[in-house]
C-alpha cells in the first residue's frame, strides 16, 4: 500500500508528509523546497484485537497504543506541480515516474487562499483552492497519457496485426502503474476509443482515455490544509466545489507540532485526537507554551488537526483497505515464535484469502491448502474474501 501526496508548491505536502512520517524533509514558505520525492512510513488505526481475548500483543510491523494498531502504509511526497508542468513549466513532472506504485492521491491545496497557482504568496482569499484540484488532474492526465504514448502507433499496430487483446496491449504500456485489468476494461468503456483498432487512436482519445485510467485506478482525496488560517465557510465551499472527491480540512504544520511535542516527551498526544494534555507545564519554554495554546484553538474550532483523518478516509474509505493479522495458530492467535499477533497488514476488503497467503509470503501462496479463521476456526477456501480485521492462520504443503 503506497499513497502519493500531490499539489502544487508551498501548500504544505511536506510538512503534511513529516506530520505522519516524522521524518525531518525540508519545508519552507516558498515554492519548489522539495525537488526529489520522498519516501516514508505513515501508520492508519484499527482496533487490535488482542482485547477480544484478554491476553497482551506483541508487536512486530505495527505498534499497539492504548488497543489501537498502528498499521503501516508508505507515503510518498513530490516536488509541486505547476500547471503546465508536463511542458515542462516549473520542475516538470518527471518526478510524478516515483508515483506508479502509488494506489492513490492525496492532493495537497491551501485553503486560506494565500498562494497563487505556482505557489508564491499572495493576500489571504485571493486565490480559489477548487481551480487546483481541476488543473492538477489534468496534469496527472498528461503524464499517463504519455507513458500511455510512448511508441504508441507502431505497438498498436503490431497489437492490431497479432490479434492481442486491447487490455493487455494497455497492461504492458502501463507497466507498474499498478493499473489492474478490471479498471483498464472499465476505462476503455467510458472512453470515446475504437476498441478493436488501437493504431487508429487521435492524441486527444488517449488523453480522453488517460482521464478515465487515472479516475478508474487512483482514488483521489483532497487535504484543505492551512485549515487554521482558514474559515469553515471556505472548507464547505471547497467540498462542494470538488466533490464526489472528498475534502478534509487539515492542519499539517499544527499535527506537526504535536507530533513532535508528544515525541518529545511534552504532552501527552494520540495522533488524530480532538485534544492533548501538557505534561510538566513548567517545562514548556514560554514560545512552546504559546504554539501550543494557537494549536488549542485549532482543535476546538475543527475537532482535529485533520491529517490523520485525511490518510485514513484515504485507506479505508477511498482505497477500501481491510486490516489481516495473519498467525500460525489459530487459537492463540500467536506465531512460530509464540508472538501474539506479531503483524498486521492492509488488503484490499473481499480479496481472497489465498491472494491474502501469498502478499505474507509467496511459499504461502503458492502451496496454499486452505485458511483457518481466528475466531470461527472454520476452515476457508482460496477464493474466500478476507473480512476486515480477520485473524487467518495459512494452512500451506509442508
Ligand atoms: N498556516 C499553516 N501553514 C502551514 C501548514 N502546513 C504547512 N504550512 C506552511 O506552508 C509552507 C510550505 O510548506 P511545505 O511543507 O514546505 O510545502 P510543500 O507543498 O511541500 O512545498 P514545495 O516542496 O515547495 O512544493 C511552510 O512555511 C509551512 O510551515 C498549515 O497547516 N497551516
Ligand atoms: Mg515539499
Amino acid at each position: 500500500m503506497e499513497v502519493g501526496v500531490v499539489g502544487k508548491p508551498n501548500v504544505g505536502k511536506s510538512t503534511f508528509f513529516n506530520a505522519l512520517t516524522l521524518l525531518d524533509v525540508p519545508m519552507a514558505p516558498y515554492p519548489f523546497t522539495t525537488i526529489e520525492p520522498n519516501r516514508g512510513i505513515a501508520a492508519v488505526r484499527a482496533p487490535c484485537p488482542h482485547g477480544e481475548k484478554g491476553i497482551a500483543c506483541t508487536p512486530g510491523n505495527a505498534k499497539c497504543v492504548d488497543g489501537t494498531r498502528w498499521v503501516p502504509v508508505a507515503l510518498v511526497d513530490v516536488p509541486g506541480l505547476v500547471p503546465g508542468a508536463h511542458e515542462g513549466k516549473g520542475l516538470g513532472h518527471r518526478f510524478l515516474d516515483d508515483l506508479r506504485a502509488a494506489d492513490g492521491f492525496v492532493q495537497v491545496v491551501d485553503l486560506s487562499g494565500a498562494t497563487d497557482a505556482e505557489g508564491r504568496p499572495v493576500p489571504p482569499g485571493s486565490h480559489d483552492p477548487s481551480a487546483e484540484v481541476a488543473w492538477l488532474e489534468d496534469e496527472l492526465v498528461a503524464w499517463i497519457a504519455e507513458i500511455l504514448g510512448r511508441d504508441f502507433e507502431r505497438r498498436a499496430r503490431s497489437t492490431e496485426l497479432d490479434g492481442r487483446k486491447v487490455e493487455e496491449f494497455l497492461a504492458e504500456r502501463l507497466t507498474g502503474l499498478s493499473i489492474g485489468i478490471p479498471a483498464i476494461l472499465g476505462a476503455v468503456r467510458a472512453s470515446p476509443v475504437d476498441r478493436a483498432h488501437p493504431a487508429r487512436w487521435t492524441p486527444e482519445e488517449r488523453v480522453a482515455l488517460a482521464r478515465e485510467l487515472l479516475r478508474a485506478s487512483k482514488p483521489r482525496l483532497v487535504a484543505a490544509n492551512k485549515c487554521d488560517r482558514a474559515s469553515p465557510e471556505a472548507a464547505g465551499a471547497l467540498g462542494r466545489s470538488v466533490a464526489p472527491v472528498p475534502a478534509v480540512p487539515t492542519a499539517a504544520d499544527a499535527e506537526l507540532t504535536l507530533r513532535r511535542a508528544a515525541r518529545a516527551g511534552l504532552i501527552d498526544y494520540r495522533p488524530g485526537d480532538p485534544a492533548f494534555t501538557v505534561r510538566v507545564p513548567e517545562k514548556l519554554s514560554s514560545g512552546q507554551a504559546a504554539a501550543l495554546a494557537e494549536i488549542r484553538k485549532i482543535l476546538a474550532a475543527w475537532g482535529s488537526t485533520g491529517v490523520q483523518r485525511a490518510l485514513e478516509t484515504m485507506v479505508f474509505d477511498r482505497l477500501g483497505q481491510v486490516v489481516v493479522y495473519p498467525v500460525e495458530d489459530e487459537t492463540r492467535w500467536t506465531d512460530g515464535h509464540g508472538r501474539v499477533l506479531p503483524d498486521a497488514f492492509l488488503v484490499p476488503a473481499g480479496t481472497p484469502v489465498r491472494v491474502v497467503a501469498y502478499r505474507v509470503h509467496t511459499d504461502l501462496g503458492e502451496n496454499f491448502v486452505r485458511a483457518l479463521d481466528g475466531r470461527t476456526h472454520r476452515a476457508l477456501a482460496a477464493d474466500h474474501p478476507v473480512e476486515p480485521n480477520s485473524v487467518l492462520r495459512i494452512v500451506a504443503r509442508k
